[in-house]
């Protein structure tokens, strides 16, 4: 590696993968019915009570089996690859301000850790579950932190996830009351404190967009400006007004390379939200339909059939898909990628697939504008 970059350095969401953390699901429990979530089974078996406590040692060796196949698929092209520490996810948490039967897993780095350059930031997060889910991760980060004083570590300010955070009746609003209530963006939690969830933002260089959903509030957006905007970054809340229950950007709006985004044709970008990409020249260009519907998505999994969006990009030219989405592998081809394919269905109940199973590191690249027509709007 080129010793004048920091060991930490991830701009973008493309850029050459150098190193990587891909998650695991050892000790996995089915996350809790809490304030800020409320999980449902699928298909024929909805309405039945969720279950509770560890998930079945079948269900998580199926998914550490697909988790290792990505990790063997990255090592195979130059990536060195890190996991998770094992942690008890099994034990019950009991704070001064809530408590929780148990914890969840380690599935999803991407939803609580984030590199925004030479800089680590680990997320508040919205849900009690996933309060202690950072700690997975500490050894990794404390070994970057020891090999390279260049390198920000950066814990964002953790909530109290009391009651009094989350409107608790948000799950049995009827759809139009949701409805009429999204436009001014009132969702599971209020917004008294600052509150986010790293895989609601997206990294373009200079821009970064975070969507503001069920697990990042305005607060949470207003720190992350406060927090980065100094240090020449500019952040930019994004919405997606048809999707009811918004959480992570990244079955809805992924970007691919330089001038291109992958676009969820359920959940258009809010239309004065997509000027910035159209007045730079960005495409965005709709996924085709999943290969699954919803209601055939695997019964514990909580995500929708846009997970089929959830790719990873090795490189520019390079990306993993889920290895049935073929629409979506063949779409992506014609593009002009390379792309590589794992099986990865059982790692959904788990949280997400590629993307969502991954955090980047170090990729090759610096900070680059990509929207050149905001820096020329700025005052002189
Ligand atoms: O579309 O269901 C899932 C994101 C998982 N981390 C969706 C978003």
């Amino acid at each position: 590696m080129n010793d004048n970059v920091p060991v930490v350095n991830s701009w973008n969401e493309w850029d050459p993968l150098r190193e990587v953390v891909v998650g695991s699901a050892t000790g996995a429990c089915f996350e809790p019915t809490e304030p800020g979530n409320r999980p449902q089974r699928r298909g024929s078996a909805s309405g039945t009570p969720f279950p509770t406590g560890p998930k079945p040692s079948e269900a998580t060796e199926k998914a550490d089996e697909e988790l290792a196949g990505l990790a063997a698929l990255l090592q195979s092209q130059g990536v060195t690859v890190h996991r998770p520490a094992p942690m008890n996810f099994g034990q019950r948490l009991e704070t001064p301000t809530f408590s929780v039967e148990n914890q969840y897993c380690a599935t999803c780095p991407r939803d609580v850790m984030i590199t925004i350059g030479n800089e680590i930031i680990e997320a508040p997060m919205s849900r009690r579950a996933r309060y202690f889910e950072y700690q997975a991760y500490r050894d990794i980060v404390y070994r970057y932190w020891n090999a390279d004083d260049r390198v920000r570590w950066t814990t964002a300010p953790k909530p109290s996830m009391s009651d009094a955070m989350y409107r608790s009746d948000f799950w049995d609003w009827p759809i139009e009351q949701r409805h009429a209530r999204m436009h001014s963006s009132e969702f599971c939690v209020t917004q008294d404190e600052v509150v986010f969830d790293a895989a609601d933002m997206s990294r373009f260089g200079r821009d970064i967009m975070v969507q503001e959903s069920m697990t990042t509030n305005r607060a949470g957006i207003r720190w992350l400006k406060r927090h980065l905007e100094p240090h020449g970054f500019r952040i930019h809340p994004v919405h997606f007004p048809l999707d009811y229950f918004p959480s992570h950007i990244d079955c809805t709006f992924v970007p691919l390379r330089p001038g291109l985004v992958l676009t969820n044709p359920d959940r258009p970008i809010e239309s004065s939200e997509a000027k910035m990409f159209l007045d730079n020249d960005w495409e965005l260009v709709d996924a085709p339909p999943p290969v699954l519907s919803n209601d055939e998505m695997p019964q514990y999994c909580q995500s929708s059939k846009w997970l089929s969006m959830n790719v990873f990009s090795i490189s520019p030219e390079k990306v993993v898909v889920e290895q049935r989405e073929t629409p979506l592998q063949d779409m992506l081809d014609r593009l002009g990628f390379e792309v590589y394919t794992v099986p990865f269905r059982n790692v959904f109940e788990f949280g997400g697939s590629l993307h969502c199973a991954t955090w980047d590191i170090h990729r090759e690249g610096t900070r680059e504008d990509y929207f050149p027509t905001l820096t020329q709007s700025l005052p002189v």
